[in-house]
């Protein structure tokens, strides 16, 4: 019988925690602050070269949002899977996908991850168990509850990360795949990534119950619900849940409350949100928060700067990787005006 973790008041957006699970070291914290640092100097690249039309179809990016992924993937190891939205290119590149591969493939070139085939929203790697990348909202919860289906059959201990955003909590894949993980007992911890508007929806309009971890009730499911601004945070609490699946084999449903910091995609202004909304979760941006942290554990201004300029140095590189590469026939055909 699966326990809840925790029993926040739904009226509550955050619940309390024990403060000594943020107890971390600057051996812990580095490259995940690297990690996420990566990851939105990747997605601003995304942008400047969609903007210059280098990059065609949707953009979606999760600047804002980095801790999730980052801190998510870091309870985790490489034979663990990961399967994720739209929104995928961080949680690509925290599973180990490489800046290169995963920036040409936005450019639609050859060397991209899928071969320039797929794009923004269909990055898949074998060789990191990275299962997706897919545009359907919350039709890839039953594919993450079969992987960790052929896991529990295998009896190979692997556990499946599956994200998704609090949109995808109305559609019918959701409640399938919650259904049949629960069911079934599956190795997944199910992350709802609550960004708080689904497009320009905000939850409020949009869920009946806008706690969406107490889904997790109706299941007998283990469930818990935090902030996703501090890394190390997300990184222990999806560890618990982690921990949960490989020991026990059962799943847990796990809501992350969290802010993306620019429109829904690239096409997206977001005039739904005040300014003075943005600018307050904007103050708690987790890449600050991660560098500050560093600061007060006696990692140096100066580490932090080499940390910094490496981490442009390699999306530089990616950059000039992709722009460089030969563009897969079928974009060439398609988006490219030769
Ligand atoms: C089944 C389905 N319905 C509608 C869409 C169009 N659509 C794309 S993203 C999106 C919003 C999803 O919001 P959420 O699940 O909260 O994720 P977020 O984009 O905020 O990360 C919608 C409605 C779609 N891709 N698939």
């Amino acid at each position: 019988m699966a326990t809840a973790v925790s029993t926040p008041d739904p009226s509550k957006r955050v619940e309390e925690e024990d403060p000594s699970i943020l107890e971390t070291t600057a051996e812990e914290l580095a490259p995940l602050y690297r990690q996420m640092l990566a990851i939105r100097r990747m997605e601003e690249a995304a942008a400047k070269a969609y903007s210059q039309g280098k990059i065609g179809g949707f953009l979606h990016l999760i600047i804002g949002q980095e801790a999730v992924c980052v801190g998510a993937t870091a309870a985790i190891g490489h034979d663990d899977y990961v399967v994720a939205t739209y929104r995928e290119h961080g949680h690509a590149y925290a599973k180990g996908v490489g800046a290169r591969p995963i920036l040409a493939e936005l450019y639609g070139k050859k060397t991209g991850v899928v071969k320039g085939l797929g794009g923004s929203m269909h990055i898949f790697d074998k060789a990191t168990n990275f299962l997706g990348g897919y545009g359907i909202v919350g039709g890839h919860v039953p594919i993450a509850a079969g992987a960790a289906f052929a896991s529990k059959y295998r009896g190979d201990g692997r556990v499946v990360l599956c994200f998704f955003g609090e949109g995808a909590s109305t559609i019918g894949g959701f409640a399938e795949g919650l259904a049949l993980a629960a069911l079934w007992k599956l190795p997944v911890v199910l992350i709802c990534e609550n960004n708080q508007y689904s497009m320009g929806t905000p939850t409020y309009r949009s869920l009946a119950v806008e706690d969406v971890s107490l889904r997790a009730l109706a299941h007998g499911m283990a469930r818990d619900r935090f902030d996703g601004d501090d890394v190390i945070k997300v990184k222990r609490r999806v560890a618990e849940a982690v921990e949960r699946a490989r020991t026990t084999g059962e799943p847990t449903l796990v809501e992350v409350v969290t802010y993306r910091f620019r429109g829904h995609s690239m096409s997206d202004p977001g005039l739904y949100r005040t300014k003075d909304e943005v600018e307050e979760w904007k103050r708690r941006d987790p890449l600050s928060r991660s560098r500050e942290r560093l600061l007060e554990l006696g990692m140096t201004e100066g580490k932090l700067d080499e940390l910094e300029a490496d981490v442009k140095a390699e999306i530089e590189d990616a950059v000039k990787f992709a722009e460089d590469s030969e563009a897969a026939d079928e974009y060439r055909k398609y988006v490219v005006k030769e």
